[in-house]
């Protein structure tokens, strides 16, 4: 299928009309079929272009998916999809997709495969993990996981006695976040979406949060109307992102200075008595310490450190306070940024609850109400570990989802014990892990190592095994629990059947287990609806009309779930030792660290060095979208943002190719120059993501440039394990 451009942007609008739906009373799925005739389905499922999982609608005419719009009834599509979302039928019908399962047959990283079939590979898997337990123990085996398919091999690993299983969506992305607003209010700050109340906001801070760029469907939408409503945003971030470009005050922020802003605000708003008393009085604990600790952080301590105007400072936070309440400092969500990012995340927390926020209208809304009834099929309890699993290494706050770079650790040193085999599935770790010499390193080590994927990328094409999972577009993955302002369970079910030999994930675990002789953790009955089967048992057992579900609305909320707002009858509960706000951390302070954060500072560029800072593109996620047609057209490469006056030094000119070259003399692909005054002079800016070494993904592999093969040198965050990323310096290397 080719496709132009413009083509793409026809069908996007299209698409995006679909909004008007959400106004209609009730249209379903089947009855649009119905209306429509002919050999078309509408069928509702989720989206997993990303992990923000809209509501989406495929339309199927004659066995080809035709079109995706979003999901009315979902509140996280809203009736729309963003570009990513409207893109996913070129992932299905992507001729670069992976189409058998593959044996290795020659050295790892040759490339040299032989096709098998699935009951050859799942025999010839089940073997290897079945010898490798005999010998080192079961919690030799670690997996690593990211979206959908990890529940599936989560269920394989346990089953055989290993929990060493950790996904990189923790320490390298916002798990830091959770543990700290864990730590403060009991609660990570949303659990399918941040719980930040944007369409009744009247002050919004984003601290290097990129909203627009950084595309999360509902919560863009909320933006939007936000901004169309009046309400002010307070950006902070070293380049002019497009959030800033709407915002009343942008903070050009020097990278890594900003906890010095933060703790200067509160500092401010206790001084300026704008704090919310009653609310810190009623629902917080540790105020007076908070009080003391900020003391010494001045405007004009501030100003130097962080290299903001004073007036600026003070004049920002005095607009926020005057709207508090009604107001949310966004939590965040990409992390990992300078190895001292708990304390960050905490004073953000801090920030938020004294100026209340926590259920207000415009602030951070509750959590909603809902009990979901235990339902595990009659599955047996897991075996207890082999031995305790590695994967919080020595973080005392590192949660469940575990530190990815500890298992990569023990792969390469043997040390605390060895990791022999990975099971990597829906994660290309070349492109998550800092210091892809290391990524190397340990899979060069292992004596077997299993990737279950859509595409052959580059940490694909290290497997031994590869197994190829169908898209979300041709698969059942379960009954999606939803919540934002009110509780909801959305269905993924297949639009079409998969193609090629490719199989849903849930049906590789299951096949696995019966291979490996765990028969009771496989899914009960035979042949490919055995999963649905799961489904309509588990939606009975969740009082869920399992067919209004899939052939009607595609979501169902959970009747009187939400209750978003503190009134006197609805109070918030706070899951911390005191029942309250802990302003103050006894939990950090017992483990040595800071009860208050403090500003530590960090390591600067020398001139003629720039830091390196990343985010993201609206139409891509990640990696794993650029070789994705339509995508693909709309970007094909990223661009490195340098500021006009350093250009000029250089001699460099707008548009032209450069390499980078970082501290430990690594270089970059090729990449085009942006020369802008969108950006300070002390860093370079480029879009995460692209400069693929994956021959046989045509679009993707040599388009721009790879961020992570920069990013040789991370921090690690004591309190829970993030990488910090962003402690990376380069300098632009001029194309001959
Ligand atoms: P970050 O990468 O932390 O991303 O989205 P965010 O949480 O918004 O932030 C990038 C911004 O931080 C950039 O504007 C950069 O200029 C600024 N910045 C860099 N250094 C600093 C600094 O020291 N201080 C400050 N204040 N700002 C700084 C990530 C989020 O996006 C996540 S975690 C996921 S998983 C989703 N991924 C994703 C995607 O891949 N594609 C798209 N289109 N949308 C996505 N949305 C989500
Ligand atoms: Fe899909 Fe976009 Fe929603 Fe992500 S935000 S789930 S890509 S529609």
């Amino acid at each position: 299928m080719a496709f132009s451009r413009r083509s793409f942007l026809k069908y996007a609008a299209m698409s995006a009309g679909g909004a008007a739906l959400a106004d209609t009373p009730f249209i379903s799925a089947e009855a649009r079929a119905k209306a429509e005739g002919g050999n078309v389905k509408y069928v509702p499922t989720s989206c997993e272009m990303c992990f923000w999982k809209c509501g989406a609608v495929a339309k199927v005419v004659d066995g080809k998916v035709v079109k995706l719009e979003g999901n009315p009834f979902h509140p996280q599509s809203r009736g729309k999809l963003c570009a990513r979302g409207q893109g996913g039928i070129g992932q299905l019908y992507d001729e670069d997709r992976l189409k058998h399962p593959m044996i290795i047959d020659g050295p790892r990283g040759a490339g040299k495969y032989r096709e098998a079939s699935w009951d050859e590979a799942l025999t010839y898997v089940a073997k290897k993990l079945k010898a490798i337990a005999a010998k080192h123990g079961p919690e030799s085996i670690g997996m690593m996981s990211h979206g959908s398919p990890g529940d599936y091999f989560t269920n394989v690993l346990k089953a055989m006695g290993s929990h060493n299983i950790a996904f990189p969506s923790f320490a390298q992305c916002k798990g830091i976040r959770d543990e700290a607003w864990l730590l403060t209010y009991g609660h990570k700050p949303g659990s399918s979406c941040e719980q930040v109340d944007l369409e009744n906001s009247r002050v919004i801070v984003l601290i290097g949060t990129h909203l627009g760029e950084n595309m999360h469907n509902s919560q863009n939408q909320e933006f939007a109307e936000a901004i169309g409503r009046g309400a002010k945003i307070i950006c902070v971030d070293p380049r002019y992102s497009t959030a800033a470009s709407k915002a009343a005050f942008w903070l050009p922020i020097k990278p890594g200075t900003d906890t010095a802003l933060l703790l200067t605000w509160i500092n401010i708003i206790i001084s300026e008595n704008w704090y919310d008393k009653e609310y810190v009085e009623k629902y917080t604990e540790g105020f007076e310490q908070v009080k003391e600790a900020v003391k010494q952080y001045t405007p004009e301590w501030a100003a130097q450190e962080t290299e903001l105007p004073m007036r600026q400072i003070v004049e920002s936070v005095r607009e926020l306070s005057r709207y508090a309440p009604n107001v949310v400092v966004h939590p965040g969500r990409h992390y990992s940024w300078y190895g001292n990012d708990t304390q960050r995340a905490r004073a953000v927390a801090i920030l938020n609850a004294l100026l209340g926020t926590w259920g207000r209208k415009g602030g951070m809304w509750l959590p909603p109400k809902a009990k979901f009834a235990k339902f595990n099929d009659d599955t047996p309890a897991y075996p207890p570990a082999s031995k305790p699993p590695l994967i919080k290494g020595n973080f005392p706050f590192a949660g469940g989802e575990g530190v990815t770079q500890v298992l990569r650790d023990a792969t390469i040193t043997g040390k605390p014990y060895p990791i022999k085999a990975w099971f990597v599935a829906g994660t290309n770790l070349m492109k998550t892990l800092p210091d892809q010499r290391l990524t190397r390193k340990a899979i060069d080590n292992l004596d077997f190592f299993v990737a279950v994927d859509l595409f052959p990328t580059e940490t694909v094409m290290l497997a031994d095994v590869i197994l190829p999972e169908c898209t979300y577009l041709e698969r059942h993955d379960g009954l999606f629990k939803i919540k934002t302002r009110e509780a909801g369970v959305a269905i993924r079910q297949p639009a079409v059947e998969p193609m090629y030999d490719s199989k849903p994930a849930w049906w590789i675990g299951s096949e696995l287990c019966k291979k490996l002789g765990l028969n009771e953790y496989a899914v009960k009955g035979n042949g490919m609806d055995a999963w649905e089967g799961r489904m309509r048992r588990q939606a009975k057992a969740w009082g869920i009309d399992y067919d209004k579900l899939a052939k009607h609305t595609g979501y169902v909320t959970i009747p009187g779930s939400e209750r978003p707002y503190i009134t006197a009858d609805n109070q918030p509960v706070f899951n911390t030792f005191s029942e309250k706000i802990e302003l103050y951390s006894e939990d950090l302070e017992e483990e040595g660290f800071d009860p208050v954060p403090q500003y530590e500072e960090i390591e600067h560029p020398e001139k003629g060095m720039y830091r390196l800072i990343y985010g993201r593109s609206p139409v891509h996620t990640f990696s794993r979208t650029i070789n994705t047609q339509w995508l693909w057209e709309l970007e094909k490469e990223n661009e490195v943002w340098l500021n006009k006056k350093e250009a000029v030094r250089l001699g460099v000119k707008n548009g032209e190719y450069v390499r980078l070259e970082n501290q430990d003399g690594v270089r970059s692909n090729k990449i085009k120059t942006k020369v802008t005054e969108r950006i300070r002079h002390d860093c370079v800016y480029m879009v995460h993501g692209f400069g693929h070494n994956a021959p046989r993904m045509k679009r993707a592999n040599g388009s721009g440039a790879d961020d992570q093969k920069l990013i040789t040198k991370y921090i690690e965050d004591p309190i829970t394990g993030g990488t910090g990323m962003r402690v990376n310096f380069v300098k632009i290397i001029k194309e001959a």
